[in-house]
C-alpha cells in the first residue's frame, strides 16, 4: 500500500477538513486507539498471557467477569487518566462512573465503553472487541455523575469498535462517515484501510439467536419465518443466518457486506427492557451503522432517539440494511 494513511493523518485531515475535531478529542480517540493495541496484544496471548477464565468477580450485569474484561476495562481506564480531554468514565464493567484521578486535569468529554464485549468468545478464541461511545459533559449538570451520562445517542460526538480476529480493525465515525483502520503489527499502528463504508441497502442474511424464537413477539417471529421460507416463501429468496454471539463480529460482517442484526425484546428479557445495553452497545453501534446508510430500531422506536433513564439500560436491537430494518419495524407497526 502507497502512501500509508495513519489514524493520527486521518485526524488531522478531519480536523482540516470538517473543524469538528478539536485537539481533546483528538487526544481521546489516539489514546483509545492505543488502549485497543494492548487489549489486542492481551487478547492475542491466548493461554500464554494467563489471562483467560474467570476473574472470580461479577459485574453490574450480573454477569461473571473474564480475566480479560478485568483487565480491558483496567487498560482504557489508565491510558485516558492522564490526558486531562476526559471528565470521566462509564464501562460495562463498573457499576458507576470512574472519576479522573485528582492529580490529573479534567476536560469536556465522556467516554462510555464495553471493554471486551462478546467475551464469553475469549476462551474459545472468537472474535472479541471493544466498543466505545464520546459525548460532551451535559451543560449545568456535574460532569461526574450519573444524569451526565443520560445523553440520546444522537449527541454523540465519535463512536467505534475494535475487532480482534483474524486482523485488529478499529472502526471509527465523528458523524462524517465510518472509516476503517487495520493495525500494523510491524508498525505498531493503526492504518487507514476503508474510507465512508456504506452498508447494502438490501440483504439475505440475518443475524439472531435462533434459540430464543419460542420468547420472541409475534412480529419476530413472522420476519424470520419468511427468511426462513427463502424461496418458497413471500421473500422469493433464500436467505442465510450468521450468529457469532459477539455483537463486535456480528455488527462488523453486516457494516462489511449488509445484513440485519437483532436482539428484539423477548420474553426472557423484557423484564430487564432487552439484552443490550443502551449506552455503550446499542448506541455507539447505531451511530456507526447510520452513518453507513443503515438503520438502527428497537423495532418501534430509533434507537438513538432514545432518551437514557438510567446508565446501564438496556434495550432490543435491530440495525443493519436499510431495507430490512424498515421491513422488521414495519411489522412491529402491523402487530
Ligand atoms: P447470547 C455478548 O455477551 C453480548 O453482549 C453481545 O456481544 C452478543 O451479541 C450477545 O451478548 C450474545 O447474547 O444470548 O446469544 O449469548
Amino acid at each position: 500500500m502507497n502512501n500509508p494513511v495513519s489514524l493520527t493523518q486521518f485526524l488531522i485531515e478531519e480536523q482540516r477538513a470538517h473543524g469538528s475535531l478539536n485537539a481533546d478529542l483528538r487526544l481521546l480517540l489516539e489514546v483509545v486507539a492505543r488502549a485497543c493495541k494492548r487489549i489486542s496484544i492481551a487478547v492475542s496471548k491466548g493461554a500464554l498471557g494467563g489471562v483467560l477464565g474467570e476473574a472470580g468477580t461479577g459485574n453490574i450485569q450480573g454477569e461473571a467477569q473474564k480475566k480479560l474484561d478485568v483487565l480491558s476495562n483496567e487498560i482504557l481506564l489508565q491510558a485516558n487518566a492522564w490526558g486531562g480531554h476526559l471528565a470521566a468514565m462509564a464501562s460495562e464493567e463498573m457499576d458507576h462512573p470512574s472519576l479522573i484521578p485528582g492529580e490529573y486535569p479534567t476536560g469536556g468529554y465522556l467516554l462510555l465503553f464495553d471493554p471486551l464485549d462478546g467475551s464469553s468468545n475469549i476462551d474459545v478464541n472468537i472474535s472479541v472487541g471493544t466498543i466505545f461511545s464520546v459525548l460532551r459533559v451535559k451543560e449545568g449538570v456535574e460532569p461526574t455523575c450519573e444524569e451526565s451520562f443520560l445523553q440520546p445517542g444522537t449527541q454523540q460526538v465519535a463512536a467505534g469498535y475494535a475487532v480482534y480476529g483474524p486482523s485488529t480493525l478499529l472502526v471509527l465515525t465523528l458523524g462524517t462517515g465510518v472509516h476503517v483502520f487495520t493495525l500494523d503489527r510491524e508498525l505498531g499502528s493503526f492504518t487507514l484501510t476503508q474510507r465512508d463504508v456504506r452498508i447494502p441497502e438490501d440483504t439475505q442474511e440475518f443475524s439472531i439467536n435462533a434459540s430464543n424464537r419460542r420468547h420472541w413477539e409475534a412480529p419476530m417471529t413472522r420476519y424470520i419465518d419468511e427468511c426462513i421460507a427463502g424461496k418458497t416463501g413471500p421473500r422469493g429468496k433464500d436467505f442465510n443466518m450468521r450468529w457469532v454471539a459477539s455483537m463486535v463480529a456480528d455488527v462488523h460482517r453486516i457494516l462489511t457486506r449488509g445484513g440485519v442484526f437483532m436482539y428484539p425484546l423477548d420474553a426472557k428479557t423484557a423484564a430487564q427492557g432487552g439484552k443490550l445495553r443502551l449506552m455503550y452497545e446499542a448506541n455507539p453501534m447505531s451511530f456507526i451503522i447510520e452513518q453507513a446508510g443503515g438503520k438502527s430500531s428497537t423495532g418501534r422506536e430509533r434507537i438513538m432517539a432514545i432518551q437514557p433513564e438510567a446508565l446501564h439500560q438496556r434495550v432490543p436491537v435491530i440495525m443493519g440494511s436499510r431495507n430490512e430494518v424498515e421491513r422488521v419495524v414495519s411489522y412491529h407497526q402491523d402487530n
